[in-house]
């Protein structure tokens, strides 16, 4: 019995095996598979370059491990099967024509997705730090803020007394909300997402040295970053991102906020 299912089974294989040497016979040359595998894997880099942010790490081991994560997030989007390798419907699903927008962006959103449900959006400036110049820290909130509102529906309007949506002021040590500031470097400023009371309100520790340059800590890309979180983004994975949780300076002149952080307050907000 056990013999003849056997059997049975090797021809079943057997047969379309079969047919498939018949209908390829024509063609000149059978391509090797190990060069097929590598054109397929160099253009699969291609691809996750292009829509999954996939870069090449210096450690090759480091390489195929998020190779097989981003190909595993791409299988997932297109509801193919979920294997981490690179198998014939997958790369027939990458040879398909497409449009060039990724799939899948690095920003994040806290739990919840807290957002602003009204617009304008108000602000207010509590004090100042004795670091700068009063003007120039008006100037560079204000510049902070409308980086995202020049890119979504958010307008913000400042009141100058009583309650606003962002509170923004600069406190050492204990200020009253449960996290305190802890002098200079570390934490450097704070911000909670949007909602009543605390929510969106950004702290600024005045325990670090302000700048507006390179030197110790620039206010706008701090503020920038703050903002963001003030209006529901929490950090991205992107290293470009400003919502990226590494502090990393770069030329505040003509500041252009990076696509992950447009896209991520896009998805939240709107174009
Ligand atoms: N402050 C942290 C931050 O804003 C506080 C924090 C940690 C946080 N996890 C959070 C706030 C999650 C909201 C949600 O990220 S920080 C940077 C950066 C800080 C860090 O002082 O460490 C910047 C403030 F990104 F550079 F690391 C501003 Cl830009
Ligand atoms: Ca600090
Ligand atoms: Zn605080
Ligand atoms: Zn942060």
């Amino acid at each position: 019995m056990y013999h003849k299912m056997m059997r049975l089974s090797i021809l079943i294989c057997a047969a379309p095996l079969f047919i498939y040497i018949a209908c390829c016979s024509a063609a000149p040359v059978l391509p090797e598979p190990e060069s097929v595998y590598q054109t397929n894997y160099e253009s699969a880099k291609d691809y996750l370059r292009k829509f999954y942010n996939f870069t090449e790490q210096v450690s090759k081991n480091v390489t195929k491990i998020l190779f097989e994560k981003k190909i595993k997030q791409m299988q997932q989007f297109f509801h193919l099967h979920v294997t981490g390798q690179l198998d014939s419907n997958t790369v027939d699903m990458m040879k398909k024509p497409r449009c060039g927008v990724p799939d899948v962006s690095n920003y994040n959103f806290f739990s919840g997705k807290p957002k602003w449900r009204k617009n304008p959006v108000t602000y207010r400036m509590n004090n100042y730090t004795p670091d700068l110049p009063q003007r120039d820290v008006t100037e560079t909130l204000q510049k902070a803020l409308s980086v995202w509102s020049d890119v979504s529906p958010l307008q913000f309007h400042e009141v100058l007394n009583g309650n606003a949506d962002i509170m923004m002021f600069f406190a050492s040590l204990d200020h009253g909300d449960g996290y305190p500031f802890d002098g200079p470097g570390n934490v450097l400023a704070h911000a909670f997402s949007p909602g009543e009371g605390f929510g969106g309100d950004v702290h600024f520790d005045e325990g670090e040295k302000w700048s507006l340059s390179q030197r110790g800590i620039n206010l706008f890309l701090v503020a920038v970053h703050e903002i963001g979180h003030a209006l529901g983004l929490s950090h991205s994975n992107d290293p470009k991102a400003i919502m990226y949780p590494i502090y990393r300076y770069v030329n505040t002149e003509n500041y252009r906020l990076p696509q992950d952080d447009v896209n991520g307050i896009q998805a939240l907000y709107g174009k």
